[in-house]
């Protein structure tokens, strides 16, 4: 095994804090993080430091990291025989912030705050995934609507944090998050201002006046750390750090150029510093994440465990290929200088990578919150060009398979979604699959108005549940391989 280590170069006692960041978990470490900390070694310090915070769960990974001084470790793997152990420094604080958010509003009324990011989930964000509304129905978000300054939600936070700032004459931060959702700046705005126009129309307006929230494509991946993960960085890495994460070796961060307050000069660190995020992240979100939910839904049927194991199996990449080249790909609008053959085919090798243990149970967790950013656009796009959607139908059939939380040969598993009381009341109150699917497929939170009421939608996905119930999953993978040669028809 050839490793190569890399160490911090500047004094991290020195450093400053000018972000501060929501939702610290593995990938957080093993990409923002690693930005800032490429950027600080090239400066040999600066003021751009982190200060990361949970405010929810995983305060043990605070508390431990607190334990010893922030310091982690990046294990990148290029493949079994190659990695980068990295040193990190660039979180410089960590935060719970659960019932009591003092510490946290401290820092997000400090002047020298000048970023707030955020990896909180789709989710997390509190709009219903079809039409990117608040949720304002939501236990939480009623929450924040009557007790505004003790917020619980990300949006709340957010609005309290720059309500305390306005009144203190204080230049509102700029909010950059870094979640997978198509404009996901948009939709933070969207939340923000919505939760904000509650207090005053005054003070949204004053929002959308004043608060950058630039877009961002990330891009990463990024297995959540597991017991057998940590022990085998220590076997052989020789790195027994309980903070470290491990990673691919690729990495790209495509940022929308719009902070008011100032940033790191990224640009020098690797990070693409754009007008527009548009076309790449719907490139990533479609292909790659698309691709990703194909194999967790489809792969769990054939009784697959990572997402490696899935980019073994030929069927299943045939499965893939098909849907990037021919259903997905045509509908994208590419990013300038970017060969989305070559794009493909490195995402496949990227998911054949076998030293991650990538779970496919982890892709398969808020399918509810995913597919409708991954597969339905796509799916509306080609159905409104009476174009076929065969690779989308079979995913859509095998996740409202897999939400019934037990597989055809009667194998439970969790289903960890926010919807999963949903389905599992329609599971229970429909064993004709022709009816189980109609029901399904009318739920407004996920499924757009144009694919609910399109019957050809209805008949391809109830065909491929048909087919994965009762034949089994490999009749479902008759597809032939795509000829490149015809790509973007
Ligand atoms: C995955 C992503 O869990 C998922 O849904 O598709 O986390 C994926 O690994 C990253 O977006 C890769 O950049």
């Amino acid at each position: 095994m050839k490793i190569k280590t890399i160490n911090t170069l500047y004094a991290p006692e020195n450093i400053g804090i000018g972000i501060v960041h929501i939702g610290l978990g593995a990938f957080h470490r093993a990409h923002q993080a690693l930005y800032v900390e490429k950027n600080l070694n090239r400066n040999l310090g600066g003021d751009w430091g982190i200060c990361a915070v949970n405010i929810r769960s995983n305060r043990l990974l605070v508390d431990q990291l607190k334990t010893q001084s922030c310091r982690y470790h990046i294990a990148e793997y290029t493949d079994s025989q190659h990695a980068e152990l990295r040193e990190v420094n660039a979180i410089r604080d960590a935060l719970f912030a659960g019932e009591d958010k003092d510490a946290l509003f401290e820092k997000l009324l400090s002047p020298h705050t000048k970023i707030v990011t955020l990896t909180v989930t789709e989710k997390g964000y509190y709009v219903t995934p079809s039409d990117k509304k608040l949720r304002c129905d939501d236990p939480n978000i009623q929450h924040d609507m009557q007790s505004p300054t003790t917020p619980k939600t990300a949006p709340g936070i957010l609005v309290e944090a720059l309500f305390r700032r306005k009144a203190l004459g204080l230049a509102p931060f700029t909010i950059l998050s870094c979640d997978n959702m198509p404009n996901n700046g948009e939709i933070t705005r969207q939340a923000v201002c919505e939760l904000a126009s509650l207090r005053s129309e005054e003070f949204a307006k004053w929002i959308k006046e004043n608060v950058a929230f630039p877009c961002s494509m990330v891009d990463r991946i990024v297995p959540a750390m597991t017991d057998e993960s940590r022990a085998r960085l220590q076997a052989e890495l020789d790195c027994n750090d309980p903070n470290a994460v491990m990673c691919e070796a690729f990495s790209q961060w495509v940022v929308e150029d719009n902070f008011p307050l100032g940033r790191p000069d990224w640009e020098l660190d690797g990070v693409q510093m754009v007008k527009d995020v548009h076309p790449f992240e719907t490139m990533k979100l479609r292909l790659l994440n698309g691709s990703h939910s194909l194999l967790a839904y489809v792969g769990s049927t054939a009784k697959l465990s990572t997402v490696a194991d899935a980019a073994a199996d030929p069927k299943l990449v045939v499965l893939i290929r098909h849907y990037m080249t021919l259903e997905a790909a045509p509908t994208l609008n590419m990013p300038e200088g970017v060969d989305i053959q070559a794009y493909i085919e490195n995402l496949i090798r990227r998911f054949s990578n076998d030293s991650l243990q990538h779970k496919l149970t982890q892709i398969g967790m808020d399918g509810s919150q995913k597919i409708p950013q991954r597969w339905l656009p796509v799916a509306e796009n080609r159905l409104a060009l009476n174009q076929e959607i065969s690779a989308i139908a079979l995913g859509v059939a095998a996740w409202l398979l897999y939400v019934r939380g037990e597989s055809v040969t009667g194998q439970t598993h969790i289903v960890d979604d926010p919807m999963s009381q949903t389905f599992n009341e329609i599971h229970a109150r429909n064993s004709d699959p022709e009816s189980l699917i109609r029901e399904m497929l009318t739920l407004e939170s996920v499924f757009p108005e144009s694919l609910r009421q399109d019957e050809g939608f209805f008949q391809s996905v109830l065909n491929s549940y048909l087919t994965l119930t009762t034949k089994g999953v490999v009749d479902c993978l008759q597809f032939d391989q795509p000829d490149t040669a015809r790509f973007g028809e």
